[in-house]
């Protein structure tokens, strides 16, 4: 009934009854967080408080299980889960949500009297490390109890990265304290273009985040063993801060934030001035983010300002740049350079392998497997994202009554199928630099936390499976476990995700 697969899982008999007076014996203070939202999450419908003590539930470290890595036993006389660091014990509490009835993800007891747990013994440790969701607030923007919740379903599911891009031609979402109009003039947009789009209202749109609210958004996702990873995008898809700032850009024009959807055709100069701007925007960046990887983005850079650009050329030729691809690369690797100083990381979408990488970056591939495996035989550490397969924008059929007509058919079954490991790189060394996966959540046509719940879920139930579980995973039995338990959980929890036989209800 657990979504994603437990590596092993032993049904045993009898049942243990989780009552008002269960106690609650976590004997390691590094521990007491994880207590706290096994409180948060099962209090509220088992009317059940936790007291101090032995013979009910217990939380414990086993330092002879791996990173991540859980034990959860439930006996008659009590459960007890052991974790190999606080983040298996996190998720072995998970799964014990998971063995509870669907109700008990409700704020209220629905029914009175203890609730019985069967008698199980699980044993279970992630396939992949890195379990990504890419969220995207820049081309709509979400608010922070929306980028909450999501921490929240993430965890749910045992996914552990959430990669926020923060930028975009179509609004600039992050206070940055040194330039004050990238969210005064760059989160703004007079409107939204019309057609497929369903945001295209004609009505203004934006919204940012202050540096308080991504101080409380990382410390939410820390409780739920979710590293926040930022995405700055430079130095295409940048039109926003150009609006802001046009003496960032390559013709001086005053912009107005990007309406329409597409790859823009504005890109940040490769003056002195725009490289500190870029580093200073980054270290407020790394001030917020504890994580080692920073993302830069990279992707989709449009080269034609530049090649009109006297001042690209001259930089291009006094650094004996053959073209624009390489001078592409020396940026990412200024900002690279710049990150190495502050103990940091660069992680950018696989368009920077074009000029060569810089040492050290992780690349994101999403094109197809292409650049993952060309990363992964370098040396570098990727993490696949192809859109064909896990971009959950993407359509989930091709009925016309689909909300989100966009992109390639992507149904619930192919995600599923989906194999994080290129195959031409399983079975040889390099497959050891795959950290994981990650899907996406791209918003130019997600206009608010109602369809992105339509449009992730049950998909990112899918997915989770796709990088928790092992790679002899079961559909058959994925769809069981769905269909009969998981549906109902999301039910409780108010997602609003497609049904199997939909689309609806829009
Ligand atoms: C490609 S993935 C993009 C995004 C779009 C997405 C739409 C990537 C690095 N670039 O900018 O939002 O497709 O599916």
């Amino acid at each position: 009934m657990i979504i994603p697969a437990p590596s092993r899982t032993r049904p045993g008999t009898g049942t243990f009854a989780l009552g008002p007076d269960t106690p609650l014996h976590v004997p390691d203070p590094e521990l007491a967080p994880v207590a706290a939202v096994l409180r948060e999450q099962l209090a509220p419908a088992t009317g059940c408080h936790f007291p101090p003590g032995r013979g009910g539930i217990e939380l414990a470290l086993d330092a002879g299980l791996g990173a991540e890595t859980y034990q959860l036993t439930v006996a008659a006389d009590g459960i007890r889960i052991a974790g190999g660091d606080a983040a298996g014990v996190f998720y072995g509490v998970q799964s014990l949500r998971q063995l509870l009835p669907p109700q008990t993800f409700r704020r209220a007891p629905l029914s009175a009297g203890p609730v019985l747990v069967g008698c199980t013994e699980i044993e279970d440790r992630p396939r992949f490390g890195w379990r990504g969701v890419l969220l995207d607030v820049a081309r709509h923007f979400f608010t922070k109890r929306d980028v909450l919740r999501m921490i929240d379903l993430m965890a749910l599911h045992k996914l552990n990265v959430l990669h926020l891009h923060l930028t975009d031609d179509q609004g600039w979402r992050l206070e940055i304290k040194r330039y004050p109009r990238l969210t005064e003039a760059g989160c703004w947009r007079h409107e939204s273009q019309q057609g497929w789009d369903p945001g295209g209202d004609g009505r203004p749109h934006g919204g940012y985040y202050t540096q308080d609210d991504i101080r409380e958004i990382v410390a939410h996702a820390a409780t739920r063993h979710v590293t926040v990873i930022p995405e700055v995008d430079v130095p295409g898809h940048t039109q926003a801060a150009i609006t802001a700032y046009p003496e960032l850009g390559n013709t001086g024009e005053q912009l107005q934030v990007a309406t329409g959807w597409g790859v823009g055709t504005r890109v940040l100069n490769v003056s002195d001035a725009t490289l500190d701007f870029v580093r200073n925007v980054f270290d407020e960046v790394v001030e917020l983010f504890p994580g080692t990887l920073i993302g830069v983005g990279g992707d989709e850079c449009p080269k034609e300002e530049w090649k009109a650009s006297e001042a690209a050329q001259a930089r291009m030729a006094a650094l004996g740049l053959r073209n624009e691809d390489e001078l592409q690369s020396w940026f990412i690797g200024q900002v690279s350079d710049h990150l190495a100083t502050r103990g940091r990381r660069l992680l950018g979408w696989d368009e920077i392998l074009e000029g060569g990488l810089p040492p050290g970056a992780t690349v994101a591939s999403w094109r197809d497997h292409h650049g993952a495996v060309k990363a992964a035989r370098a040396g570098h550490d990727v993490i696949t994202s192809p859109a064909r397969e896990v971009y959950l924008d993407y359509r989930q059929s091709a009925s016309p009554d689909e909300p989100v007509p966009v992109g390639t058919v992507l149904p619930i079954e192919e995600v599923y199928a989906f194999e994080p490991v290129p195959e031409e790189l399983a079975g040889t060394q390099a497959e050891e630099r795959v950290l994981g996966a990650q899907c996406g959540l791209w918003t130019e046509a997600i206009d608010n936390v109602r369809v992105l719940d339509f449009q992730a879920f049950p998909r990112m139930s899918a997915f989770a499976e796709t990088v928790w579980s092992s790679a002899d995973r079961d559909a058959a039995s994925f769809m069981t476990r769905l269909t009969e338990h998981h549906l109902p959980r999301l039910d409780a929890l108010d997602v609003e995700y497609r049904p199997l036989d939909g689309p609806h209800p829009w």
